[in-house]
């Protein structure tokens, strides 16, 4: 037998009986690498006669082509191998039931979602969305707002104060909104329209209070803003969050430091076996406040009230979210029970529409 017959029959054995990817490679590399034996014997035809090369260069050209193909061969056998040691050991029960992903099973809280319903009504009207901290000065929180001090109405809002600073002031967690307007008011000149939604906070506890709750308010000051616009913008909202094409609403006067006159709003409704429908029936249900800003307001945030003139209004988002989706228990809102929120809750990629989450 040749030294080349000798060779390829080494190599190709050596190629049978390597077990895995790596055992081969190092064969590949023993006959066919930079210092490989077919390579030694392809560098000896530089130094051939050429009638020797004629002869001697099929051979060894033969010979690295067989072993080339012998290796390709064997290295597409042992991934075969591999695939299917890998096919007989891992198994998928195709019964078991398909995991949902995060995005389908998390749920939107009803109060975030009817803040974005909000937002987007009040945004089409032209709003922006203006917010401040919850921890308050009593300045921004009464002062500002035409409360005296020592007047009674700052000790209706039951107010979770802050222990006292040295120079006696107190911290307050805001009681309202109302703060987050009066620094919109120092910070920026008028036209004004914004809407403040977010955390308020009183010292009540009861099947109709939290101590924490959510309002939304409305400010707008301009140099002819009246009732009128108020009335419509009102009427506008309710229609486009009950998602009714009529509502009648009814104005009773109230009193409030920080407007002059002060109104309570209601809203027509049908109470229906518990059920609250608008737009329809003979009764009556309270939704909101809302007046003409006090021109005291207006000076203590530095707009003068013989150029200026506007309104606000403020509402319980909690009180909304409850009368919109029929949900009747308002410490439910907070008790983090995902049964309750996976029941309750909104669809994250469901984006909030002008008509809300009843038709959508
Ligand atoms: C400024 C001037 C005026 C905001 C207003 C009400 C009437 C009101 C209550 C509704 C239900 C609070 O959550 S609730 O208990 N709010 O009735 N809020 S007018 O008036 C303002 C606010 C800021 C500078």
């Amino acid at each position: 037998m040749s030294d080349i017959e000798t060779l390829e029959q080494d190599i190709v054995s050596a190629v049978a009986s390597a077990g895995d990817e790596a055992s081969l490679e190092a064969v590949r590399v023993g006959a066919l690498g930079k210092k490989g034996s077919i390579s030694a014997l392809l560098a000896t035809l530089g130094k051939m006669s050429p009638e020797e090369r004629r002869t001697e260069g099929p051979k060894i050209n033969g010979l690295k082509d067989r072993v080339t193909a012998a290796i390709a061969a064997r290295r597409e056998a042992l991934k075969d191998a591999a695939l299917n040691a890998r096919l007989n050991s891992e198994t998928v029960d195709v019964t078991l039931p398909v995991r949902e992903a995060p995005t389908e099973t998390g749920r939107v809280h009803p109060i975030s979602q009817v803040i974005d319903e909000l937002t987007a009504i009040f945004a089409e009207m032209g709003f922006a969305v203006a917010e401040g901290p919850d921890i308050e000065t009593d300045d921004y929180n009464f002062t500002r707002l035409n409360f005296p001090v020592g007047h009674p109405a700052r000790e209706m809002h039951d107010t979770f104060f802050f222990n006292p600073k040295p120079d006696g002031s107190r911290l307050l967690l805001r009681t309202h909104t109302s703060p987050v307007q009066v620094r919109t008011m120092l910070a920026k000149a008028p036209p004004i329209r914004v809407i403040c939604p977010g955390r308020t906070y009183r010292c009540d506890s009861d099947q109709t209070h939290t101590p924490m709750f959510h309002q939304v308010e409305g400010l707008v000051i301009d140099k002819q803003s009246h009732l009128g616009h108020l009335k419509w913008i009102l009427e506008e909202f309710c229609k486009a969050f009950f998602e009714v094409d009529n509502v009648k609403m009814r104005f009773r006067p109230s009193f409030f430091p920080f407007t002059e006159p002060s109104m309570e709003v209601d809203i027509q409704c049908r109470r229906d076996k518990g059920e609250i429908r608008f737009g329809e029936g003979e009764d009556w249900l309270e939704i909101l406040g809302c007046g003409m800003v006090h021109p005291n307001v207006l000076k203590n945030c530095g707009i003068d009230p013989d150029e200026y003139q506007g309104f606000a209004w403020g509402m319980g988002i909690d009180r909304i979210a409850m009368l919109k989706y029929g949900m009747n228990d308002l410490r439910a809102f907070f008790e983090a029970d995902v049964r309750w929120l996976s029941h309750y809750g909104f669809r994250p990629l469901d984006l909030p529409t002008l008509a809300g989450g009843l038709s959508a």
